[in-house]
């Protein structure tokens, strides 16, 4: 047949009034990739040696306490044999720890500083 024609491309699909949605950009709703940090709670431990007011510096001095607060936390530690200073991050939590022990050690008080998780 010599005026035989080639078959015709497939056509591509007709347009919506929306477009083709070849081109879309499909955002799925993914669950939140990050969790909340852990937190620590700063703990002092009661002794019998370690004098109220050092103490007391230690709250105000690390833990942003003012003189009132202070005071009460430190007479729960007194009575209770320990006290939440307070809640941080890890790496916070870590390094106020390690500023109290240390001062605590320079004046030669026995004073226990210790962290848990919150
Ligand atoms: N018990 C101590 C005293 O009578 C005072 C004290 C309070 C010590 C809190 C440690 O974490 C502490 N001098």
């Amino acid at each position: 047949m010599p005026d035989e024609q080639p078959p015709a491309p497939p056509k591509p699909p007709a347009p919506s009034r929306r477009g083709s949605g070849q081109d879309a950009v499909v955002v799925e709703r993914k669950a939140a990739r990050t969790k909340p940090p852990q937190l620590y709670q700063v703990v002092m431990l009661n002794d019998d040696y370690t004098p109220m007011e050092f103490v007391v510096m230690m709250l105000q001095q690390y833990f942003q306490r003012d003189p009132d607060t202070a005071t009460l936390i430190m007479l729960k530690i007194h009575h209770e044999g320990r006290g939440i200073c307070g809640v941080y991050t890890k790496d916070v939590a870590a390094t106020k720890v390690e500023l109290v022990l240390t001062a605590a050690r320079r004046e030669g008080h026995p004073l226990q500083c210790i962290m848990e998780a919150a």
